[in-house]
């Protein structure tokens, strides 16, 4: 949240289904995403994140002090997810490998933040030379 409008790695919904090339995940393969909720902003606080069409793992967590680590520590980040928690700070990698085709969404799960921006499209396609 930042100026009291949602982004989600620093970028607000596009309507028209508007995907940034970092948002555009190669089919079949396993890629690390990298999201991030800089403590710095105007309204830091955590943010329930969820990427529709595809199952993920959180595979590291960074700058989330000792709440980020009981995080990683317990059983919240353990097995498949399709949501996981950023704190304020943090810094959390998911390793997404898509199997279906196709334009989806990722968006923080609090309502509010949500409608005021705080989500965005991604592609899931054959990989550019595969
Ligand atoms: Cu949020």
């Amino acid at each position: 949240m930042q100026h009291m409008r949602g982004l989600l790695n620093g970028r607000g919904f596009e309507m028209g289904g508007g995907v940034a090339d970092d948002e555009r995940l190669p089919l079949g393969k396993p890629v690390v995403w990298t999201f991030s909720n800089p403590a710095t902003q105007m309204m830091a606080m955590p943010h329930p994140i969820h990427i529709h069409g595809v199952r993920f793992r959180v595979v590291e967590r960074s700058g989330g002090g000792d709440a980020g680590r009981e995080l990683a520590a317990g059983i919240v980040d353990a097995g498949y997810q399709d949501t996981f928690l950023i704190l304020p700070g943090e810094r959390v990698r998911v390793q997404v490998t898509p199997t279906e085709p196709g334009l989806f969404m990722y968006h923080c799960h609090n309502l509010e933040h949500e409608d005021g921006g705080m989500m965005r499209n991604c592609r899931f396609e054959p990989s550019r030379g595969a």
